[in-house]
């Protein structure tokens, strides 16, 4: 399996040249939606350990539906597939750029969860504009065994999002252990509570929010693997910015500089979507850390991947 990775601001992105599995034809959200029934094995292969690790997302070349698409991209982690990822898009701009495949400008993606635009800046350096995104609902208090009372909202910014500023300790980086137990149990609370996303969809991923110096502010993002986020999560500031802008917080086209709890930034604004929600725009940087050849032995007994504890 040929692939090449790279982190967009600390946060690892595997892209999939080849040695995939073969997903047939429809939409790139139809064979995103076999890759998850039927290839949950060659995902885990790909991207946990012992030949990844947990942070990681898989981006998964695949051929376009849509002529006006440079490709389309399949996400997911080792929990399953991701709608979209924001990080992983920008690493996906930064490897086409890499092979040579896009140049300096504007170029289309085809997601499971629509369009995304990405332009790239530079090398290093890409935009990327995401689906609309919009919150559902506001206040949602929930009572979290070993947390106590946490009230947030629940929104979508190509994943499902449930953001609170109610926090069990500093977000920093010496607290990163109690920061992912506290945020797996507000998720399971949530569960366990019956709170769910647009058509019964898991909120897989749980953000803590708190003002910090030199940005606008600094989360802490759980993602569905139960690792966290070295980004500041591209689809999770997505939501947030639905949020502010929902409360009448943050303008169309202000600037928002969102900090992620390694202390990598990214910057936001967005504009009016269609459809009563946000179109936010996602700048970061990445940068290529290998172009490698992964081999699956016969008889190595973790060709399929270790399974997280
Ligand atoms: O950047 O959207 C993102 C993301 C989702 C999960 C990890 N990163």
């Amino acid at each position: 399996m040929r692939v090449i990775d790279s982190h967009t601001e600390g946060e690892p992105t595997r892209v999939i040249l080849s040695g995939g599995p073969d997903l047939g034809g429809g939409s790139v959200g139809e064979r995103a939606a076999r890759l998850a029934r039927d290839h949950g094995d060659f995902c885990k292969s790909a991207i946990c350990e012992p030949r990844g690790l947990e942070a990681m997302v898989g981006a998964m070349l695949v051929p376009p539906l849509r002529p006006d698409c440079v490709t389309g991209v399949i996400y997911f982690n080792p929990a399953g597939n991701l709608g979209m990822c924001g990080h992983a898009s920008i690493g996906t701009a930064i490897t086409l750029a890499h092979m040579g495949r896009i140049g300096i400008g504007m170029h289309r993606l085809e997601t499971p969860v629509g369009v995304v635009t990405v332009e790239l800046h530079s090398d290093h350096e890409v935009s990327i504009t995401n689906v609309e995104s919009y919150r559902l609902h506001k206040d949602v208090s929930l009572d979290v065994p070993g947390v106590g009372r946490v009230t947030g909202d629940i929104a979508w910014g190509g994943n499902w999002f449930f953001i609170t500023r109610d926090l069990p300790c500093a977000l920093q980086p010496g607290n990163i252990r109690h920061l992912t137990d506290a945020t797996l149990r507000i998720r399971q609370a949530l569960q366990d509570q019956g709170w769910t996303g647009a058509q019964g969809a898991w909120i897989d991923h749980v953000i803590l929010l708190a003002p910090c110096e030199g940005a606008d502010a600094r989360n802490f993002v759980l993602c569905p693997s139960g690792s966290y986020d070295r980004s500041p999560c591209g689809t999770g500031t997505s939501a947030l910015l639905a949020c502010l802008a929902a409360d009448g917080q943050l303008d169309a086209g202000a600037p928002w500089l969102q900090q992620s709890i390694i202390g990598s930034t990214y910057r936001l604004s967005y504009v009016a979507g269609e459809n009563g929600g946000i179109v936010p725009t996602v700048c970061g940087r990445a940068w290529i850390t290998a172009e490698s050849v992964l081999h699956f032995a016969p008889g190595d007994p973790y060709a399929a991947g270790i399974p997280a504890a």
